[in-house]
């Protein structure tokens, strides 16, 4: 997150600055969509962050969940299918004094983007990244997607799905990811908590959040989520032990898990990285340094 966020967010004659709030676009999303509750907690999440609107960036590949960045009022990049977590990472790297929320959904980060999805959880950049999964390619009118379940019967799959489904928590642990939760939009305020929580995290944080598709998922409905969800704080799940995480993040169908699997300390990428750990580019003079050293090697 921004290395500024835990800072008063004033300017020098004590005026507050402005927070996230609603943007004057109106989401076109369908009435009871679960990504009206995603919008709300990510809101809610960034108010109590006290963050200012300036300091955040919405990053979005394509999907009804994608349009996302436009219904709040901070910056928002609403890119192409798959490429959310690459322009957040190239976000992050030119001025990781920014908090950077890449969002999207299952087709747009687990189907066509899922190498990215990999990559950016093993390099552990500090960002955060929350899906809207509905199981389903909801723009497109309801094709399966990565995690449609097993049988399911789509637009794309009339005879019921025959692959294995993406488990997104499961990836994330494999690849490395530092702070890998599920919400349910349906639980807003349980989300606001793990998205809140995902953005002071430092490092890769992935919030994967059911978010049913009222219109083409006639399965995985709020209804069906609402008989089966539990809190793995409820639990006594102890989030900084990855070995008890596997067995939760494997438990799929009478009862589904929701709340923080896993949580570990490691460097960011940024913290890594020589330049980035000297601070933002931003903030750093422009041109090349040590260009003598260069020269002697070359001439
Ligand atoms: C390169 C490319 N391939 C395919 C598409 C068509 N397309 C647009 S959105 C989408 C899937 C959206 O599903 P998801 O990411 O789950 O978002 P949802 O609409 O369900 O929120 C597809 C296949 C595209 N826009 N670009
Ligand atoms: S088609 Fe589905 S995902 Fe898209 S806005 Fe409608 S309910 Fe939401
Ligand atoms: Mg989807």
């Amino acid at each position: 997150m921004a290395e500024s966020s835990s800072a008063p967010s004033m300017v020098a004659s004590g005026t507050p600055l402005p927070l996230i709030g609603k943007s004057e676009i109106k989401p076109t999303w369908c009435p009871g969509c679960g990504d009206y509750g995603v919008v709300a907690a990510v809101e809610m999440a960034l108010k109590r962050l006290k963050i200012p609107s300036h300091e955040v960036v919405f990053v979005s590949g394509i999907g009804c969940s994608s349009n996302l960045p436009h219904f709040l009022s901070s910056y928002g990049y609403h890119g192409i299918h798959g490429r959310s977590l690459p322009v957040a990472e190239g976000i992050r790297w030119a001025n990781h004094g920014l908090t950077v929320i890449a969002t999207g959904g299952d087709g747009d980060g687990f189907g066509i983007g899922v190498g990215h999805f990999i990559h950016t959880m093993r390099r552990n950049v500090d960002l955060t990244y929350v899906t809207m999964n509905n199981q389903i390619y909801g723009l497109t009118t309801g094709q399966a997607s990565p995690t449609s379940m097993m049988g399911q019967k789509t637009k794309s799959t009339p005879d019921g799905v025959i692959e294995n489904p993406i488990d997104p928590v499961a990836l994330a642990l494999a690849s490395g990811a530092t702070y890998v939760a599920r919400g349910f939009s349906g639980e807003v305020k349980h989300l606001a908590d793990l998205i809140a929580n995902g953005i002071t995290h430092k490092g890769f944080a992935l919030v994967d959040t059911m978010s049913p598709c009222v219109t083409y998922n006639k399965l995985n409905t709020f209804d069906w989520f609402r008989q089966r969800v539990y809190k793995l704080e409820n639990a006594g799940h102890d989030p900084t032990d990855i070995v008890k995480a596997w067995p939760l993040a494997l438990e799929w169908g009478e009862r589904i898990p929701i709340g923080l699997f896993y949580r570990a300390d490691r460097p960011t990428y940024e913290q890594l990285e020589e330049v980035l750990a000297q601070g933002p580019l931003t903030k750093q003079s422009a041109g090349l340094k040590g260009q003598g050293r260069l020269l002697d090697e070359f001439l």
